[in-house]
């Protein structure tokens, strides 16, 4: 890949794509090409196609996809399914249609058996039954990360797939219904603080263990898998520590400055027990993240802080 060369960042406006392009550019590439949703909808595969055809993309980074927290997962299986499905669908196989020089998929640690053995190694995938609340999200990007792999085995593609861990940061989803663990939290302080409400309301127990990624470091490690890596297995992306959501949550407390209560709903799901993955090969690919768990919050904190209403529904 060099400096000039024609990259597609499907995705660009979410959490994930958003921060690939940040770091992209910030190593020099000039030639990074977006659609907005509106501009195409990656799930019209007549769309897609026509939309490789014309642009001939070198590179691709498929960031697009439809995800959300714990409670989007349970209460929209089909969109998670079909949607994740079918953007997979039409973008792989456009990629091989033009013969683009490499492809990068993103899926998640979602993929893995809910009883894997802990940390979890790339060789756990398929060995047991998947946590019920993101089932259908897991079945749609195991699926992505297979085609990468057959295309690569039946064809000779090279599209490499790499399985980042729960990830945080700037153009998070801060909706409180969809959104992940993070972004919720520090919403909620930083609400409470603002009302001057006595407590915040979590949800589950607590007591799940949770391993979190800031993205800017994800997207850092997108790029070098994209300059070194050609494996037909995926790549963990992850930092390889753990965090309970009770710790999680006094440390975001503490950063917001919030002092009341914090009060455990209960009738809401845990989710997995403990989802930590093992990160020895992306190590021995030679990648390590360098921000903190206190400093990403801090600065997700502050990008939040930053934004006017309008600017987090987008
Ligand atoms: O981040 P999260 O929604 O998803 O929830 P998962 C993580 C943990 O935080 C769960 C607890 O145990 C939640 O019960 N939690 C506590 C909260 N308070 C809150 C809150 O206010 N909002 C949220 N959202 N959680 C997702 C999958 O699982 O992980 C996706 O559903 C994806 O498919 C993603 O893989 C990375 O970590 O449980």
């Amino acid at each position: 890949m060099n400096t000039d060369s024609k990259i597609y960042v499907a995705g660009h406006r979410g959490l994930v794509g958003s921060a690939i392009v940040r770091s992209l550019e910030a190593k020099g590439y000039k030639n990074i090409i977006v659609r907005t949703h509106k501009e195409l909808d990656l799930t019209d595969q007549a769309a897609v196609f026509d939309f490789f055809e014309k642009e001939k993309p070198e590179y691709v980074v498929l960031a697009a996809a439809h995800v959300g927290g714990i409670n989007a997962n349970q209460t929209y299986p089909a969109d998670f399914i079909y949607i994740n499905s079918a953007i997979q669908c039409n973008v792989i196989k456009a990629a091989h249609d033009i013969k683009v020089t490499k492809l990068l998929f993103l899926g998640s640690s979602c993929i893995y058996p809910k009883m894997a053995p802990q940390p979890i190694s790339e060789g756990d995938l398929l060995t047991g039954p998947l946590e019920s609340t993101n089932e259908a999200y897991a079945i749609a990007k195991i699926s992505g990360l297979m085609m990468c792999r057959f295309f690569k085995k039946q064809y000779g593609d090279d599209f490499i797939s790499c399985m980042p861990t729960n990830l945080y940061g700037p153009n998070d989803n801060f909706d409180l219904e969809t959104s992940h663990v993070l972004p919720a939290l520090i919403r909620k302080f930083d609400d409470a603080k603002m009302s001057g409400a006595p407590y915040v309301e979590l949800w589950g127990t607590g007591s799940p263990l949770r391993e979190f990624l800031y993205v800017d470091d994800m997207a850092d490690a997108c790029v070098y898998l994209l300059e070194n890596y050609s494996g037909e297995e995926h790549v963990n992306i992850g930092t390889g520590k753990e965090i309970a959501i009770k710790d999680l949550a006094q440390i975001v407390k503490e950063i917001v400055g919030f002092e009341g209560e914090i009060r455990w709903n209960t009738d809401m799901p845990d989710g997995t027990p403990r989802k930590l993955l093992n990160v020895e090969k992306l190590h021995n690919i030679g990648w390590k993240e360098k921000v903190s768990l206190r400093e990403g919050i801090k600065l997700e904190y502050d990008w939040y802080k930053a934004q006017d209403e309008e600017n987090l529904k987008k």
